[in-house]
């Protein structure tokens, strides 16, 4: 594809695609329904931007977010940890495995950074800024701000986690955010679709 003269605005802002990997496309261990969709929408969207980071959930095995870490406990319960209630999830994007990957047909050749995210044993990471104690940093603010971005465009999966905590976060560290409802997909447990939603337009990111 030929390159394109991006106007002004456009440099100052980055696409960050949220963990678009197997294991949250169907088939994969935590599928969100049609997460596979997203990904020629996604593709193309790539090419209006400079600046492209992707994010990679990345577990070591036995991971304290995992069900199967905690006895007598199911997948989907809640547990109490020390930062807070954590969801306790299926084994997903276990380091190294083939769920870990990347969608296969996602264009990965423009992204700048990858961002993993998880690989503390005993904390969980949603958002791609910090883990789960809402302090623990992942570096990609400061990657951000050496690259002078003050704009953010958010998609992929999932709406009502990992995008959704890296959307409030990003709005508390002061960047214009917006999320592409139509290049997300939720998991939605009880309810946590509507209240994603809910909770990002409070904080001022643009849904649309
Ligand atoms: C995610 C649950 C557990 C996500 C990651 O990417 O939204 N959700 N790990
Ligand atoms: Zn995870």
């Amino acid at each position: 594809m030929a390159l394109r003269a991006l106007p002004m605005r456009a440099m100052k802002t980055a696409l960050l695609v949220i963990d678009l990997q197997r294991d949250f496309c169907p088939g994969g261990a935590l599928a969100v329904p049609e997460g596979d969709a997203i990904v020629p929408g996604v593709n193309a969207l790539m090419h209006d931007f400079a600046e492209v980071v992707l994010t990679q959930d990345w577990h070591p095995a036995g991971h304290s977010s995992f069900a199967s870490a905690h006895p007598g406990k199911a997948p989907f319960d809640t547990v109490a940890m020390d930062y807070g209630p954590q969801v306790l999830w299926p084994d997903h994007c276990v380091q190294g495995s083939a769920g870990a990957a990347f969608h296969p047909d996602l264009d990965t050749t423009r992204a700048n950074l990858v961002i993993r995210k998880g690989s503390n044993p005993a904390i969980d990471s949603y958002s791609a800024f910090f883990e789960n104690d809402r302090t623990t940093p992942t570096g990609l603010h400061g990657y951000l701000g050496e690259r002078g971005i003050t704009d953010l465009v958010l998609v992929g999966l999932a709406l009502d986690f990992c995008v959704q905590y890296s959307a409030l976060d990003a709005a508390r560290l002061g960047y214009r955010v917006r999320v592409r409802r139509d290049l997300t997909r939720a998991i939605d447990l009880d309810g946590s679709c509507a209240a994603a939603q809910a909770a990002m337009r409070a904080a001022g990111v643009a849904l649309g």
